[in-house]
């Protein structure tokens, strides 16, 4: 997905396809340049949020592709997150060790209004906060009705303010986000909030010494996501059989999840309990009876029917779980008739499984 939204991306700078690999072109550089020429004015840089594989819709590829970036004051950032189903957001201002992130969710609610909306503020952020610093009290974000537009209006540039969060924005979405003349030349590091493997660092550096080329900027995201892509293969791959009664929801590499249930069906007797576990970063959200949309407040919920509870049908969410600081990694249901129960995680579309009972 790297190649054709960052060739956009290019496209839209009126760099010649000559130098970006996109398209037609007209020969092969002898040599291409590998700093931006300093007559060249602004730049406008494409980063993807976030990962896809046409050939694999359940791997999720969770980092910011490439990871380091350089640009000018008075340069853009084109923010694309290049997936079908997976929010990110892009966010400058919490720590490497992520004490002062944000609180990302309000239970049996939803994403909190800093974290789901955009937020730009002049004052740091603790790990309690949870509205946007001195902006008016809002409520949080709804859910985009209808088709979401193609690109996320920032409130402002950034120029290195302590807290500056884009919000949440899905795939297909891209964020324009254009950095201010004055911005003061040195590293910015930036994560997402939904996904703690996501870290990236944006570095300013003075107006007149060399950035990166943008085929530079795209063959380096593509050499990432390459990498990854294999580990995803080899994660999928090394999945060891669980043991009777036990479904491992997910399996996740160093910044990817692989969104299926192993094993996908699984045949049980009546009077057996199932149990799912779920060690990795990545949460699962199980969904019986009915399917229910990523933003529904069922998903922020505590669980419908408590873990071990009979089943015998109707709707049952086991509400979030994953391996810390999630409450839970394990999510369990005493299957009592016979029949068949499909299932799906809430909050990955395509990721699903079914218990036979007999
Ligand atoms: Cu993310």
């Amino acid at each position: 997905m790297v190649g054709p939204r960052a060739c956009a991306g290019v496209a839209a700078l009126g760099v010649a396809a000559l130098i970006t690999g996109c398209g037609e072109t007209t020969g092969t550089p002898v040599n291409a340049p590998t700093s931006a020429p300093s007559s060249s004015g602004p730049s406008t840089l494409t980063v993807n949020v976030g990962g896809a594989d046409s050939a694999h819709p359940l791997y999720d590829f969770l980092a910011f592709y490439p990871s380091t970036i350089s640009a000018h004051p008075g340069d853009t950032l084109r923010l694309v997150n290049p997936t079908k189903e997976t929010p990110h957001t892009v966010t400058f201002g919490v720590l490497p060790d992520h004490s002062n992130q944000p609180a990302l969710l309000t239970p049996g609610v939803g994403f909190t209004a800093i974290a789901g909306g955009p937020c730009v503020s002049t004052q740091p952020v603790t790990a309690t906060t949870t509205t946007c610093p001195g902006a008016p009290a809002a409520p949080p974000p709804a859910a985009p009705a209808g088709t979401p537009p193609a690109e996320v209006a920032l409130p402002a540039p950034f120029s290195g303010q302590p807290f500056y969060n884009s919000g949440i924005f899905l795939g297909g979405q891209t964020a324009v986000l254009p950095l201010s003349a004055d911005i003061k030349p040195g590293a910015y590091r930036f994560i997402c909030l939904l996904h703690p493997t996501m870290a990236a660092t944006l570095t300013v550096v003075p107006a007149g010494s060399p950035i990166q080329a943008a085929d530079a900027l795209t063959s380096a995201a593509d050499r990432q996501l390459a990498a990854d892509r294999t580990d995803a293969a080899t994660v999928a791959a090394g999945v060891a059989t669980p043991a009777d009664g036990t479904v491992q929801a997910g399996a996740v590499g160093k910044e990817l999840t692989v969104n299926m249930f192993f094993p996908s069906t699984l045949t049980v007797s009546a009077g057996q309990t199932v149990t799912w576990k779920n060690d990795g970063y990545e949460p699962h959200v199980l969904v019986f009876g009915r399917t229910i949309t990523p933003e529904d407040p069922l998903v922020f919920g505590a669980p419908t029917l408590g873990p071990g509870s009979a089943y015998a049908g109707g709707l049952a969410v086991s509400g979030l779980f994953a391996g810390k600081p999630f409450p839970s990694s394990t999510y369990a249901l005493k299957f009592t008739t016979a029949g068949s129960y499909p299932y799906t995680s809430a909050i990955h579309p395509g990721m699903a499984g079914v218990i036979t009972v007999q």
